[in-house]
């Protein structure tokens, strides 16, 4: 019976996803969803992307947190719309929540709206929100298991970044393994390294990006 109840909550934020993304392509918005572990980089590679895309397309964000407004701060300090989600305990967003801060935010003058997630590696893979991108971030410190043990979080994405790559020298991550591993859970989806602490890779994920934006305007 449990479970009956589980499938019909997830039907629900499913058709909620779909009205998400039907409001979204009304304006011609590529809605992203940034999902990793607490601390893998999103925000900062949030940060760098605006950096690099923001002369081209108008930009807003929605910062996912289960408590606190820091992340929100950082953006809205670089000039950027941004609304900050507390979801008081709850360790993913949900489709219902997206659709209720949209009217909030200058749909006619936005191009983009990144969304990063609850830091987590399970749930938020398991709720659509509306997104017509998802970016799933894995820090080098974090390790090279990770594909392994949260198979989900790496199936159901479109990109793979391996962020804070600059981090390599110092740790016993072997990209072969993540590389093997991705590539039987996603094959052909592609796998970015970043480092948003010394640029690199940004500008090919901001390309990678840039693509479906163009997209979503057509
Ligand atoms: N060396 C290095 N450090 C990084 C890089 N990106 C982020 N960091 C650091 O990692 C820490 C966490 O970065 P955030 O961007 O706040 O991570 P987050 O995933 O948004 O964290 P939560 O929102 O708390 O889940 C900060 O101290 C950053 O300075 C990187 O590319 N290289
Ligand atoms: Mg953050």
């Amino acid at each position: 019976m449990e479970i009956k109840v589980l499938h019909q909550v997830m039907d629900w934020n499913e058709d909620v996803s779909e009205e998400v993304k039907k409001t979204l392509s009304a304006h011609h918005i590529c809605m992203i969803n940034v999902m990793g572990s607490p601390g893998a980089g999103k925000t900062s590679l949030i940060t760098s992307l605006i950096g690099r895309l923001k002369d081209d397309w108008r930009i807003g964000v929605i910062e996912g947190d289960i408590a606190g407004q820091v992340d929100a701060e950082r953006i809205a300090a670089l000039g950027i719309p941004a609304v900050q989600l507390n979801t008081d305990g709850a360790c993913h967003i949900e489709a219902m929540s997206i659709q209720r801060i949209l009217p909030g935010l200058p749909l006619d003058d936005l191009d983009v709206i990144f969304v990063e997630n609850i830091g987590n590696l399970v749930c938020p893979a398991e709720f659509r929100i509306g997104e017509a991108l998802r970016i799933t971030i894995l820090s080098i410190p974090e390790g090279d298991d990770k594909v392994e043990k949260y198979p989900l979080m790496f199936t159901d994405t479109d990109c793979l970044v391996l962020s804070k790559y600059d981090m390599m020298p110092y740790f016993d991550f072997d990209e072969s393994r993540v590389r093997a591993n991705y590539g039987t859970v996603n094959p052909g989806a592609p796998l970015l390294r970043i480092s948003s602490r010394t640029g690199d890779g940004i500008q090919e994920l901001s390309d990678f990006i840039a693509e479906h934006i163009r997209k979503t305007q057509l």
